[in-house]
């Protein structure tokens, strides 16, 4: 063993004082109060709650790192001997491609993975402090937009958890997702600077990779007569690696999440140039080289082609790269054993240029022929797709990608030659095809199409839920079914991790849970929740969990109260949409749906409303800053909000609130406290959704199309369960096709008119400010069919009114729809990628295996 390679006494003097976990509630405040003086040089007297949350992040950090170091260890060295079969090589490493993490916060999370919150609870308790106030002292971790990137922080806790041996890769974006903050209605941006104390990351100023960029290829000729590539003359930046542990629940296992940050060569500025008085153009190259990792791009499920972008894209796959291929080639294995070494998953198409710089890597500094190469990189890569919206369909143009990265579009031309040749030879009477499938898109200028380079790199491409998975196979990736066979194209439905979403954002929900499935084994094996059912009828049972969707209804009251100054009652109904603003997200539906729930309010005698169930409509999200559209939604909601809450007439029969700055954090507090949530996209165009999953899990019922994961959710918790409207995915087309050829043209249902008559006749503010939002449905052909589905919206509206004034029939939905929730961990999806896609086995912690 590689410990038996050092001498015996400087492997007992490292023993006897290596640092130990701390595990009980005196060990953990001698840490926390040892952190807040020495580390933080504070005291007794000046310890404020962010010193407090400091020192406590700062013992847990400790004692995570503990575990992360013997994890690297561990699985660096993985016995051979546990290896089921020789035959059945063990893989290394699963490399995860995300350009977005997601995160939020991290201290309770690894409290509650570690099984440590009671005592430190305990413990801060003691030294004068609240763990709740500790707790919201931290910044979210925003390295994402929405979904996609969230569902890259599930999949990394899950990863732990189930001990498999994985490192997330990505940006360590100076500035995270935009603070969003409302102005008069509006959406104002400001930026998210979180770096100021982040206790998570481990700066390795040793692990550093430079990056070229531009330049130009020389071919040449080696000794053994071998026409080479060489790409010369670039420019040069830095990345350095940041770490930060990712701990699993219930188990030792701690991974890793790399995130690059860039820097100048050589890091410094010119100082030739600063000593003549060149102040600024001292530290330009400085700046330009840090501006590759400076900001996320803010958009989600949006496309903007910019350089800076592209960039950020090559920066990051070529240090994930360099760092993957240097830990393999330690191994001195052959070239031939990499993609049984290394699974490396694309996390939607950003980091598709790792497919042409593995090639490159493999023929140009390895040596190794094309089709070698080529086998090991197809071999190595999986590829996740997550829209089939064609705005998000990622392209960039020849000439930036010729000026850029000139070595890797010869390699794209290369690749592209290789499988035009082979789709010719299998289908030589179809001489379009070459043309729809080229990786090349004969345009104005030429662009990359890289969900093609994607598809033809990988060895298996996957939808994220099962209307999804079958749409790319009958949409953008039809002929390549036809092409490579059925058999590449998978689906592996989102899940989501209990303990993020059930454990650490309703406690009581989850104690309760574990009080009768006799423990918290559930959180380990979600399908464990279908023992629920049995007290469905269950008097006691029934009680609590009321009692604890009351709570969490209370809690969201007052925060709404504090954040937005508006009074809520805990017992309306709470009909929750908070997700990214987007038209194909129609919260544009929910909102008309409100000003016509208003518009009847209006309407009725004092008696007839009295037998109106109360609701508060609650949205949340952030719009895409060039966003426009996106925009005047939100301004519309708050204008809404502001009439009908202002209104004595209507007082708490209808409230609308806007949640500024949705993130992770808030989340946690909002999903627990739904009645009902909006999961109401037109029908094929949200490729799961992940939210729709966390309110269901947290005793929410479901208002939804038949769209992503609200199929499979509805086939899980049963049809009476849920609240399915609208048109369906297959008469979409149609649909849209009538709105600008149906000979009437098309008939607006009344209800919807007198909407649209409201908001003009200035009864929100200024009616040209809304004039985009109802021309694109009543000129410009209404894409998203918000017109379509209207009727059936209010009409499904209604029957939730009705439905939820019948509290017991209600309880006993929720409660079964819980129970029925198990299939949507993420632990079940990261099972079938290590099967189906990875071909990888945990590897369990030194203490575990016996
Ligand atoms: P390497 O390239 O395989 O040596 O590992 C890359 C990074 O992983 C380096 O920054 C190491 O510090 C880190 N690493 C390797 N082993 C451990 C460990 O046992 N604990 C924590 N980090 C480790
Ligand atoms: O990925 C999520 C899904 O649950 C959502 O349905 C899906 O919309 C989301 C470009 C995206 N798809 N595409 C993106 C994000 C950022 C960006 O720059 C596209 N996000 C999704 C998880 O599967």
């Amino acid at each position: 063993s590689v410990e038996a390679s050092i001498p015996e006494p400087q492997r007992a003097a490292w023993k006897k004082f290596s640092k130990k976990e701390f595990s009980t509630k005196d060990e953990f405040q001698a840490e926390t109060v040892q952190h807040i003086e020495t580390t933080l040089a504070r005291s007794l007297f000046n310890c404020d709650e962010a010193a407090a949350y400091s020192g406590t992040a700062l013992a847990f950090r400790d004692r995570l790192v503990i575990a992360w170091n013997k994890t690297q260890q561990n699985q660096t060295f993985a016995d051979p001997k546990q290896k089921v079969h020789e035959s059945d090589v063990k893989l290394n490493k699963v490399a995860d491609l995300s350009l977005e993490f997601l995160m939020g916060r991290a201290l309770d999370n690894a409290m509650l993975n570690t099984g440590m919150k009671d005592i430190a609870a305990d413990g801060v308790s003691d030294l004068g402090f609240r763990m709740e106030d500790i707790i919201s002292q931290e910044r979210d971790a925003a390295l994402g937009n929405g979904g996609l990137g969230r569902l890259a922080a599930c999949f990394l806790d899950s990863l732990a958890s189930l001990n498999y041996p994985a490192w997330g890769y990505a940006l360590r974006y100076r500035y995270g997702i935009f603070k969003q903050e409302i102005i008069d209605g509006y959406q104002v941006e400001i930026p998210d600077y979180w770096l100021d104390f982040n206790p998570w990351e481990f700066p390795r100023h040793d692990v550093t990779v430079d990056i070229q960029f531009y330049g130009n290829v020389r071919k040449e000729t080696d000794e053994s007569g071998k026409q080479v590539s060489v790409w010369e003359n670039g420019e040069i930046v830095t990345a350095v690696a940041y770490d930060a542990p990712i701990p699993g629940y219930g188990t030792k296992t701690t991974n890793n999440l790399r995130l690059w940050s860039s820097k100048a060569a050589q890091g410094e500025f010119d100082f030739t140039k600063f000593n003549s008085g060149e102040y600024e153009a001292s530290v330009a190259d400085q700046q330009r080289a840090e501006t590759i990792s400076a900001v996320l791009y803010p958009n989600d499920s949006l496309e903007r082609g910019k350089e800076l972008r592209l960039k950020q894209q090559y920066f990051w796959c070529a240090a994930s790269l360099f760092d993957i291929v240097r830990r393999f080639k330690k191994s001195k294995k052959a070239w031939t054993e990499f993609p049984n070494q290394v699974a490396i998953q694309l996390n939607d198409t950003h980091p598709t240029l790792a497919i042409p710089e593995l090639q490159r890597i493999l023929i140009d500094q390895e040596g190794l022929e094309w089709d070698e190469a080529w086998s090991i990189v197809q071999q190595t890569f999986g590829y996740t797709n997550h829209t089939v919206l064609p705005e998000a369909l990622e392209k960039w143009s020849v000439p930036l990608i010729q000026h850029l990265l000139p070595r890797h579009l010869q390699i794209i031309y290369d690749i592209n030659l290789h499988f035009l040749q082979f789709v010719e030879r299998n289908f030589p009477k179809d001489r379009d095809m070459l043309g729809r499938v080229s990786i090349i898109e004969e345009s104005q200028p030429k662009m990359v199409r890289m969900a093609y380079l994607a598809v033809i790199g990988s060895h298996k491409v996957n939808g994220v839920a099962e209307l999804h998975s079958d749409l790319i196979k009958t949409t953008i990736f039809k002929d390549f079914v036809r092409i490579y066979g059925p058999d590449k194209f998978t689906n592996v439905t989102n899940g989501i991790t209990p303990r993020r979403w059930l454990h650490q954002a309703n406690p009581r929900l989850s104690q309760l849970i574990a009080s009768k499935l006799g423990g918290y084994e559930f959180l380990k094996d979600l399908t464990l929740l279908h023992k629920l059912e049995a007290y469905v009828d269950d008097k006691e049972f029934r009680k609590e969990f009321q009692a604890i969707k009351h709570a969490n209804k209370v809690r969201l009251a007052e925060y709404i109260k504090t954040a937005n100054k508006v009074t809520v009652n805990p017992s309306s109904l709470f009909d929750i949409q908070v997700k990214r603003i987007h038209e194909y997200k129609r919260q544009q539906l929910n909102i008309f749906g409100v000003i016509h729930r208003y518009l009847e309010l209006k309407d009725m005698s004092a008696e007839e409303r009295k037998k109106v169930q109360p609701r508060v409509s609650i949205f949340g999200g952030k719009a895409a800053p060039g966003y426009w559209m996106a925009k005047t939604i939100i301004h519309l909601v708050n204008q809404v909000a502001q009439v009908i809450n202002n209104d004595a007439e209507i007082g708490d029969l209808l409230k609308v609130v806007f949640l500024e700055d949705y993130n992770v954090s808030k989340a946690e507090i909002i999903i627990p406290a739904s009645d009902i949530s909006e999961h109401i996209s037109t029908a094929g165009t949200e490729a799961s959704g992940t939210s729709n999953m966390k309110f269901v899990l947290n005793g929410g019922l479901v208002i939804g199309t038949c769209d992503g994961a609200n199929i499979e959710i509805t086939r899980e918790v049963g049809e009476d369960n849920i609240f399915l409207f609208g048109n369906l995915s297959e008469d979409v087309e149609d649909l849209r096709h009538a709105h600008f050829y149906s000979a009437d043209g098309f008939r607006l249902d009344p209800a919807l008119q007198r909407v649209f008559d409201t908001i003009k006749s200035g009864t929100f503010g200024d009616a040209n400010s809304f004039s985009a939002l109802i021309n694109s449905i009543l000129e410009h052909g209404d894409y998203y069919l918000v017109s379509d589905d209207f009727k059936s919206y209010v009409d499904t509206q209604k029957l939730i009114d009705e439905a939820y004034g019948n509290q017991e029939e209600w309880l006993t939905k929720t409660i079964t729809s819980v129970s029925r929730m198990g299939f949507f961990s993420s632990d079940r999806c990261i099972e079938e990628y290590a099967e189906a896609i990875w071909n990888v086995e945990p590897v369990l912690p030194k203490e575990d295996t016996a």
